[in-house]
Parts: C-alpha cells; sequence; structure tokens
C-alpha cells in the first residue's frame, strides 16, 4: 500500500484527476476520464505505488463519493470539482425548490455584491439539505447558510446538473435569489464596535438597510389602514401574527425572514372576505404596494403565493401552503383564530356581519368546496365546528401545534359553557 493515509492518498488523487492531471503525465479525455493502468502508473512515478485493489477501496470508501469508474471499470474520474477544463457531459435537470450552501461569513459582503460566484471551480457547488451545506461552510471556520430559491434561478433560465455523487452543480447564483441564516455584523457609528445583529430581520434578498426600511414602511401603511377596523381584522391582530411568524421563522433556517415578515404584515391587506369574494384583490394589493417600494421581483411572487394560499376555504379543501415561509404565516393567522382571542375575533366578524349568535336549527355544514364555504351566513357558533375546531390538526410546524394545545381547550370549554347557559341548564329550576 502507499505511503499516505486514507485522506492523504484522497487528496493526492483530487489534486490530480480534478486540478493537476499532467503532474501524474496524464490527459483527462473528454467526461474527465483517465484509464485506471494510467493512473496507478503515474502514481507510481510519483512514488505512491497502488494497486488496483487498494484503488478500488478507495473509491467505495470514499464519504463523498468523490471518484467513479466507468461501466467497464477501465477508466476513472472525479466527480466534480474540476478547475481543469472538462466537460463531464452532466445533463441539464430541475433542481428542488430550495438549495443551499455553505460558506463563511468573511465571503458574504463580496457574495452580496456579485451572488456566488464559480471561483476555482467549473460551478457553483450546491447541496440538496442544509447539514452538508453547513458540513462544506465549517472546512472554512464558522459556517453560513445560505438557502437558493433553485426553482426561481430554474424558472429565469438558469441550468442545473446534478453529479454522480448528488452534488448539484449551476453557473451562478445571482442577488436576490437567496437568503442567509445570519446578518453580518455592523460597525457602531463611530466607534468601530462590531456589533452582531437580531438574526429575524436580516434578509440578503434585499440589502440590510433597504429590508428593514421595507418592513418599517410596510407596518406603517398597515397600520394606518387597519387601526381602527372592527371585525375582528384589524392592526392589533395583523400585529399578532406577524410576531408569532417572526418567532416561528427564528427557529426554521430555511424560511427567509423578510418574506416571512412581509408576508404576516400583508396577509390580510385586501381580504377576499371584504373585497366580493374576489380572491386575487390581497396578491394584487400587495404586490402593488411592494413595486412601489422598489421589493426584489422574487420577494413580491413569494408574499402573492402566501396571500393566494393563506385561506381556510371549507372543511373539505385541502390548503397546502407552497413556501415555507408562507406555512410559518398560515399557522400564526390559525393561531390567531382559536383560543380565547379566536373566540373573541369569531364573534366580532358574526356581529360585523349581522349574523346571529347561536340557532340550535341551523346545523354546521362540512364545506366541500371554497364557493360554498364563501356564501356560508350561518349562525357564529357554527364556525366552531365548520372552521376552529379543525384548524389544530392543520397547522404545519410542532411549534406552533404546541401552542395550539391550550388554545384549542379553551374553545372546547367556552362551547360548551355557552351551550349549557343557552339553554340555562345552569340556573336551578
Ligand atoms: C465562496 C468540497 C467571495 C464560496 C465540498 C466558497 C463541496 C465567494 C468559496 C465542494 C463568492 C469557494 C465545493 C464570491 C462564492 N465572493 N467568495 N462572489 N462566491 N464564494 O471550495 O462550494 O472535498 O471552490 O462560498 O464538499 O466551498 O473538494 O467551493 O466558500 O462539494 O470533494 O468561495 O468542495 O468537496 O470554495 O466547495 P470552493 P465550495 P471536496
Amino acid at each position: 500500500m502507499a505511503y499516505l493515509d486514507q485522506t492523504r492518498l484522497s487528496k493526492f488523487l483530487s489534486l490530480h484527476l480534478r486540478h493537476n492531471p499532467s503532474g501524474l503525465g496524464l490527459t483527462l479525455e473528454e467526461g474527465g476520464w483517465v484509464g485506471v493502468e494510467a493512473l496507478l502508473t503515474g502514481c507510481a512515478t510519483r512514488g505512491v505505488h497502488l494497486t488496483r485493489a487498494e484503488l478500488e477501496q478507495l473509491v467505495a470508501a470514499d464519504a463523498k463519493q468523490r471518484y467513479a469508474f466507468d461501466p467497464t471499470g477501465t477508466r476513472i474520474r472525479a466527480q466534480q470539482g474540476h478547475s481543469v477544463p472538462v466537460a463531464l457531459g452532466l445533463a441539464p435537470l430541475v433542481p428542488p425548490a430550495l438549495l443551499y450552501h455553505g460558506t463563511v461569513a468573511a465571503a458574504l459582503p463580496a457574495i452580496q455584491r456579485e451572488g456566488l460566484q464559480k471561483m476555482q471551480r467549473h460551478h457553483v457547488h450546491l447541496s440538496s439539505d442544509a447539514e452538508t451545506a453547513r458540513r462544506v461552510g465549517s472546512r472554512r471556520g464558522k459556517p453560513v447558510l445560505l438557502t437558493i430559491d433553485a426553482a426561481r434561478l430554474h424558472a429565469a433560465g438558469g441550468i442545473f446538473y446534478q453529479s454522480g455523487n448528488g452534488v448539484w452543480l449551476t453557473d451562478h447564483v445571482p442577488q436576490h435569489t437567496w437568503s442567509c441564516n445570519v446578518r453580518p455584523q455592523s460597525r457602531r457609528a463611530g466607534t468601530g464596535e462590531l456589533l452582531p445583529l437580531p438574526v429575524h430581520l436580516f434578509s440578503v434578498l434585499l440589502p440590510m438597510p433597504d429590508a428593514q426600511l421595507l418592513i418599517d414602511h410596510t407596518v406603517e401603511f398597515v397600520r394606518a389602514k387597519f387601526l381602527h377596523e372592527g371585525s375582528g381584522h384589524d392592526w392589533e391582530h395583523i400585529r399578532r401574527v406577524w410576531q408569532v411568524a417572526r418567532a416561528l421563522a427564528q427557529q426554521t433556517p430555511q424560511a427567509d425572514p423578510l418574506v416571512t415578515e412581509l408576508g404576516a404584515l400583508l396577509h390580510d391587506v385586501a381580504d377576499w372576505k371584504f373585497h366580493g369574494g374576489d380572491e386575487e384583490a390581497g396578491p394584487r394589493a400587495a404586490r402593488q404596494w411592494l413595486q412601489a417600494q422598489h421589493a426584489p421581483e422574487a420577494v413580491i411572487q413569494r408574499v402573492e403565493a402566501i396571500i393566494r394560499e393563506i385561506s381556510f376555504k371549507g372543511l373539505g379543501v385541502a390548503t397546502p401552503m407552497s413556501t415555507v415561509e408562507g406555512e410559518l404565516v398560515q399557522d400564526a393567522d390559525r393561531l390567531d383564530a382559536i383560543g380565547a382571542i379566536g373566540v373573541a375575533r369569531a364573534f366580532a366578524y358574526g356581529g360585523h356581519k349581522g349574523r346571529p349568535l347561536h340557532d340550535p336549527n341551523v346545523a354546521p355544514i362540512e364545506h366541500a368546496s371554497f364557493e360554498s364555504y364563501k356564501q356560508n351566513t350561518a349562525p357564529t357558533i357554527n364556525h366552531f365546528y365548520e372552521k376552529l375546531l379543525h384548524l389544530r390538526e392543520r397547522l404545519n410546524t410542532p411549534a406552533a401545534r404546541r401552542v395550539a394545545e391550550e388554545r384549542h381547550h379553551f374553545m372546547e370549554r367556552f362551547l360548551a359553557q355557552f351551550l349549557r347557559e343557552w339553554d340555562s341548564q345552569d340556573v336551578s329550576a
């Protein structure tokens, strides 16, 4: 066996198969292949005496599956990571919606300016799970995780490949298509002292001061619009949803904080309930506002999707969210529809619509379509059976489900007491 240990042997192979084949007297064939015999001979000229069996064992044991033999077993190549020109012959593929890249804080300012670049390699390397990306980043120091909106990049014409060992490859990841789990540090004005900034406000979809300004302006816009709303969809409801969604986002590294906060703040901006059933009124109003604020298009589209998808649409209608941020905002909105606040809001809305509190002769309906749910005019108590008591089962995150438990039981106790008092059962004869 060679005098090198497994790790150094792997690095020796990487060096020559990816970066410096001529160091072993080799030339990479199309696809990055070299003959196995030629490789073993080349290694021997550098004092690294490897048998074919030892090479096979190294290839099989490599944790990242960096190398592969061709089907005949006579040629070998590195699966990715080259710096010498080589066409690996990979076919373009549709990437998963999200991909991850691990880097370090020191690289962030440059990445923020120019996006992710290939640097010395042929492609930008991305991982399909956050853990692997963190490990890649930790080669250089404390890892910083970037979440890439691969679906949007792909829709905009970005081309993606996947190497034989599962690494996703693309040419460039521009600004506004990724978010980050930390905020760069800022210097306290005048002192040069470095201040760590709270994570929850950071999104590099927008340079930081602009992201904060956008949130601040949106708060003012929504607050002014809904301050005196009287149907339970007032500013205080929106403020609670915003707060809860933000807390959920802090526990969800893959969620973009800016999108989550804007989605929460704008989720009721033009609710179909108050716009003649028009389901596009909300997304339209949000787009109008965000465009006027010069928000990036990628952010606008994700916020629109949240608003379009968030509503409960009847017991028989599934309401899946297409984004992780949407799942958080939907949970926050649903938590505000149950518990003591939920009871208060249900009657505020019923009063606003002139509905009776209760009518034992009108049975709750399991609405099988959004249309039937929209046209509902039943007494408010029915709303508990048609929607509110089912929300606990329809939450997306474990954190929200934990909060929902007590709120759900409170509603059950409230209903039991309400129905007892309705028939004056608690009044002795
Ligand atoms: C950073 C390992 C400044 C980038 C792993 C990274 C991976 C920028 C470094 C594979 C930048 C490049 C690849 C910009 C990107 N300004 N810095 N505009 N754009 N960077 O090693 O992705 O062990 O070339 O964040 O497992 O770290 O070799 O790429 O920190 O799969 O098999 O520039 O290498 O596999 O570093 O790692 P690399 P990578 P192997």
